[in-house]
């Protein structure tokens, strides 16, 4: 059976300037809706470019004294590496310099001025360089650009103008029967009435600059560049140069755009096509714009934010997940360090990567790396499973609405459920009978299969983390070949599957450390480091040796700081039978008041040592992780009693 298609775009951005994390933002969303549907068993094309014509741009070039396709050429070679960077996955990546986009637009621009659709007169207005739109003078807000703001300068020419007039009434009514044409509602709501207060016909070319598509036959003018742009969508889908593959993919299915250019992609675009005779795209769909710990983005007040160096700093999967969890697809987000670092420790570190890293230990401990299902199921087990299958048909649901951020914690409430499902039956109990170790092995194996599912539904948004957790799992085989309907089946895991011997935890945690810049200021800095450790780090014991330790309970009985030392305390201990000294490298983490009285772990055969001339007979036990440390105590037992 042939495949259903199903054709993606973004914005094509200007290479005016580098992108920044906004651009990245929507090309991320729009990677994750492509790689969902091919995993949906979708033949996808996703399309993505960059709009290289206009006066903004040859500017720029000329600012920096080089020829305008020099200049575009550097800064999309920039957006190629980003998204590589990203891994985003676009089928095509087209530049409106290209041949195949110039010879589309020349013949449409041609085509519709033989059927009478654009027409010349002289035209003055007010024109917009950033935006690159003319406005009349009513449209204007204080004598500024209604868009964004900024000065616009008063140009006079003659000019082609597009008959958008024409179809105005189409278009509305093209609008009001598709509810689903532009989304968000909101979006739709400002759109029909734009319509509404009136379409004026729009001037399609320029005489002032020359760094853009030559009017086929009248080349002192330029195609203005919004023609030239938007055409882009059906240059890559192969209008006039690939019949087939045009018919196979047009109309696009989504538009995913900025709620600023919804305007251009709901109306003047619609019109381009009704009056070349091409069906309209299903969906123009506007997403909101991030702003940087509340504020606009803008390059004066310095607080615009590189998504390269954020890839280099966090990895591209942390990012892409942060954007996608973070920010509901159709409303204004906030990027914040903090919040990123929030999500990268809890979400990722400790919910996902905790669960797959128990999950891994346990089955190395106690079953030798092997996952194997012995079907000796419990209550408890039914109600992890039908969470399982029931997270699946919601993500769906969620996924086709493009409710992504909605996706994602469907996913995450099946991950906190498997850790309590770890908690709640308790293998590390189950591992201590023997007559338990065909439940314990069940309990295994759920685990385990949740987590393969929850590798499917992650791996729209983090393809490198997903296809990480099935080799963790021993999966073996190609990724890109596992589908959504393998998430569906329960038990796909094959018993016997050995795991990986050596998995790395998956997700470091982040710490923010504080310190003081010597301007009275804090500074926070973040360091990335490994909590856990790889399992088995240590080559195994056995029982026997593990039994020559000799560990008690002792009470500290006096504490005092070693002369000299300051990070040794001399401890006096009771051991229930007779006393000891020790001396102890821990006075960075107790004061000596904090430890009397305490009950403390200590090894009591271990060789004694001359630490600063004392001699010390033992060592307390203490958990650490190089900087924090906490002793291993033992409340309630009297002095004496053994460790084991
Ligand atoms: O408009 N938050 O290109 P452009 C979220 N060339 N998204 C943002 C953003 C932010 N702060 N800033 C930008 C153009 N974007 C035209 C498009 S299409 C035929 C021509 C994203 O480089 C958002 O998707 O200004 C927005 O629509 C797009 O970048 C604009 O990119």
């Amino acid at each position: 059976m042939e495949k259903q298609t199903f054709y993606i775009t973004t914005p094509i951005y200007y290479p005016s300037d580098r992108l920044h994390i906004g651009h990245a933002y929507c090309t991320t969303v729009a990677d994750a809706i492509a790689r969902y549907k091919r995993l949906a068993g979708f033949d996808v094309f996703f399309l993505t470019g960059s709009d290289e014509h206009g006066q903004k741009i040859q500017r720029k070039a000329q600012e920096e004294q080089v020829t305008p396709i020099a200049y575009v050429d550097k800064i999309v070679a920039s957006f190629q590496n980003l998204w590589q960077k990203l891994h985003i996955s676009h089928d095509d990546f087209i530049r409106t310099t290209e041949k195949r986009h110039r010879e589309v637009v020349q013949a449409i621009f041609q085509k519709i001025y033989d059927q009478g659709d654009i027409y010349k007169a002289s035209y003055e207005g007010w024109y917009c360089t950033p935006c690159e739109t003319f406005w009349l003078e009513r449209q204007l807000e204080d004598g500024k650009c209604p868009d964004c703001g900024r000065p616009v300068e008063l140009l006079g020419e003659e000019s082609y103008f597009f008959r958008m007039s024409k179809y105005q009434d189409r278009l509305l009514q093209f609008i009001e029967e598709n509810p689903d044409f532009i989304q968000p509602t909101s979006r739709r709501n400002e759109m029909i009435n734009f319509i509404k207060g009136g379409l004026e016909d729009l001037c399609v070319s320029r005489t002032t600059f020359d760094w853009g598509i030559p009017v086929p036959f009248d080349p002192k003018h330029v195609v203005y560049v919004w023609f030239d742009a938007l055409t882009n969508y059906i240059t890559a889908a192969g209008y006039m140069h690939d019949r087939e593959k045009f018919a196979k993919y047009w109309p696009a299915d989504i538009h995913l755009v900025g709620k600023e250019i919804v305007r251009f992609h709901s109306i003047i675009w619609p019109v381009i096509l009704m009056a070349l005779g091409v069906p309209l795209p299903k969906k123009v769909y506007g997403h909101g714009w991030l702003v940087v710990e509340g504020d606009k983005m803008s390059k004066s007040k310095g607080n615009v934010i590189d998504p390269v160096a954020l890839i280099d700093e966090f990895g591209a999967d942390t990012i892409r997940y942060f954007l996608l969890r973070e920010i509901n697809l159709g409303m204004d987000g906030n990027f914040s360090r903090d919040a990123l670092i929030n999500r990268i420790n809890s979400d990722l570190a400790n919910d996902l990567g905790n669960l797959l890293h128990r999950t891994l230990n346990m089955i190395h401990r106690f079953n030798g790396g092997v996952v194997q299902n012995s079907h000796v199921t419990e209550a408890i087990d039914d109600g992890l499973i039908s969470l399982a299958k029931q997270t699946v048909s919601s993500y769906q649901a969620m996924m086709e609405q493009l409710d992504i951020n909605g996706a994602i914690k469907e996913v995450w409430a099946l991950i906190s459920r498997t850790n309590k499902y770890i908690d709640e039956t308790g293998p590390w109990a189950l591992a201590k009978d023997p007559a338990k170790k065909e439940r314990l092995d069940t309990v295994l194996y759920n685990l385990a299969e949740t987590l393969r599912i929850v590798a499917i539904l992650i791996s729209p948004f983090m393809p490198l983390t997903a296809p990480k957790i099935y080799s963790q799992l021993g999966l073996v085989g190609d990724f890109t070949e596992v589908t959504l309907e393998m998430a569906k089946e329960w038990g796909l895991l094959p018993s016997g599957t050995q795991v990986a011997a050596h998995p790395e935890p998956i997700f470091p945690r982040i710490e923010i450390k504080t310190a003081d810049n010597g301007a009275g200021k804090a500074a926070a800095h973040v360091e990335v480091k490994k909590t856990v450790e790889a399992v088995p780090a240590i080559p195994e014991v056995t029982i026997d040796e593990f039994a020559k330790l000799d560990l008690r309970v002792a009470k500290v009985l006096a504490a005092e700081k070693v002369k000299g030392a300051d990070k040794l305390l001399l401890l006096t201990v009771d051991l229930g039978s007779e006393q000891r000294s020790i001396v102890s490298g821990i006075a960075k983490h107790y004061t000596p008041e904090e430890l009397v009285g305490k009950n403390v772990v200590m090894i009591v055969n271990l060789k004694p040592a001359k630490i600063r001339g004392i001699e010390s007979r033992g060592m307390v036990l203490a958990a650490s992780d190089g900087e924090k440390l906490t002793l291993a105590t033992a409340p309630d037992m009297p002095p004496g009693s053994k460790v084991k």
